[in-house]
């Protein structure tokens, strides 16, 4: 596999063993994405200030609004993250 088929076999295997841990096996409810951002995204949680700002990034994630986050929201969000992240590394 390329690095690239890795990155993304990665993105799916880490969503698919935290959205296993309750409820429904294909989303995450708020435990479940708080724990991942926790994990995973230690960096992003950093930044966030404080615990309102947390549940307003989780919420923000919740597209559909059945506050659960299933993979193309979770997608989505890692998306955005790359973008900030490569706009942050290529204009400095
Ligand atoms: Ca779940
Ligand atoms: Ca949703």
């Amino acid at each position: 596999m390329t690095q690239l088929e890795v990155a993304m076999t990665i993105l799916m295997k880490t969503f698919d063993s935290y959205a296993a841990m309750e409820g429904n096996k294909d989303t995450l409810n708020k435990t479940e994405a708080k724990l991942l951002l926790e994990k995973e995204l230690p960096g992003l949680i950093a930044e966030a200030k404080n615990q309102a700002e947390v549940d307003k990034m989780l919420q923000s994630l919740d597209f559909n609004g059945d506050s659960e986050v299933d993979f193309n929201e979770f997608v989505v969000l890692i998306a955005a993250l790359a973008c900030a992240c490569h706009d942050r590394c290529t204009h400095t």
